[in-house]
């Protein structure tokens, strides 16, 4: 939508921006298969993306080599802006805020004092579980385990068999909705009735369709960002893309901004070469997006670091508040 309206608009004048789709799969290699695919071709000026933080790691030293310009929309692992390439960005909060706030969340608005804590061995899942985690025990709460499943795996009733009886006032999960969802419908099969709760790797109606809304209710999840519905600036997009799309992803309004600042940026260099794209994002020291200010740091992080709590309630994932 954003490359399109950028065309319609004739802001670039009689240059026309393609927009190149590759899905590298959740798959590491594959990501590095598509950032060298990228980066061959003089012509690809950014990249939007990656998805998943584990593809964006290897990824991005391509991009940085290349001195191509990289916005993530949704990889959360700090680590990510720490590794010295001045050609990443991202628009998403960092797990190094989303961890220790849902750790905050669920002391103080749950009332937690004893959980479990799953993750799926990841970047992104056991990143997130462990700031959570950290937290957690700084905040007092009884931590009676913490497990590592594998991202593809579909039985987990050994694992769940286990924590049953422990009865835990919370399962906190670090990881993806695919395993999000098998690990609610087992435990729920299990008998286990504690909460689940999870980062903005679950935060998706896709959770809800995946699990089943019966099984789901009152599952929570912190997400990188709040209910985009109720944001006036957001209201056109919102609109726009669930007449096109269908329901709004949690992250669509992430890459609409990211996808936005990029044609700036290229806007910006007179869609000159990449060496230009870059320097003309650094020139960039605000964008108003449809998520909010985007003011990046000097590691390419935004100083936007907002983290909302979201509930599935009635069978929709809804916003219930800011994480403090
Ligand atoms: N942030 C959730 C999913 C993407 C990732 O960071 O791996």
């Amino acid at each position: 939508m954003a490359v399109e309206e950028a065309n319609a608009s004739g802001r670039l004048g009689a240059v026309k921006l393609e927009l190149l789709k590759i899905d590298d799969q959740h798959n590491p290699a594959q990501a590095v298969n598509a950032a060298k695919k990228l980066v061959s071709d003089p012509a690809v000026l950014g990249v939007i993306g990656h998805f998943n933080s584990s593809c964006t790691q290897p990824a991005s030293a391509i991009y940085h080599a290349a001195g191509m310009t990289q916005i993530t929309a949704a990889s959360t692992n700090p680590a990510l802006s720490q590794q010295g390439f001045k050609t990443f960005f991202r628009v998403a909060a960092t797990d190094a805020v989303q961890g220790p706030k849902g750790a905050r969340f669920a002391a103080g608005q749950l009332s937690v004092k004893k959980l479990f804590i799953i993750d799926d061995k990841t970047t992104y899942g056991k990143g997130l579980a462990d700031a959570f985690e950290k937290e957690a025990r700084a905040l007092g709460i009884e931590i009676l385990g913490h497990e590592g499943i594998t991202q593809g795996d579909k039985d987990f009733n050994p694992l769940l068999t286990k924590i049953k009886p422990l009865a835990p006032d919370l399962i906190y999960f670090g990881g993806i909705y695919p395993e999000g969802a098998l690990l609610l419908r087992q435990a729920r099969a299990l008998g286990i009735t504690a909460p689940f709760m999870g980062g903005d790797g679950i935060a998706t109606h896709t959770l809800v369709e995946l699990a089943g809304a019966k099984t789901a209710e009152g599952t929570y999840a912190t997400m990188v960002g709040g209910d985009m519905k109720k944001v006036p600036a957001a209201a056109a997009f919102v609109t726009a893309y669930e007449t096109r799309f269908g329901k709004l992803g949690q992250w669509s309004a992430y890459g609409y901004d990211a996808a936005n600042i990029l044609i700036r940026a290229i806007e910006t260099s007179a869609v000159k070469d990449r060496p230009a794209v870059l320097a003309a994002m650094r020139t960039i020291p605000s964008f108003t997006g449809i998520t909010g200010e985007v003011v990046f740091d000097a590691v390419g992080d935004n100083q936007n670091q907002f983290i909302g709590i979201f509930q599935v309630k009635t069978g929709e994932l809804t916003y219930v508040g800011p994480a403090e």
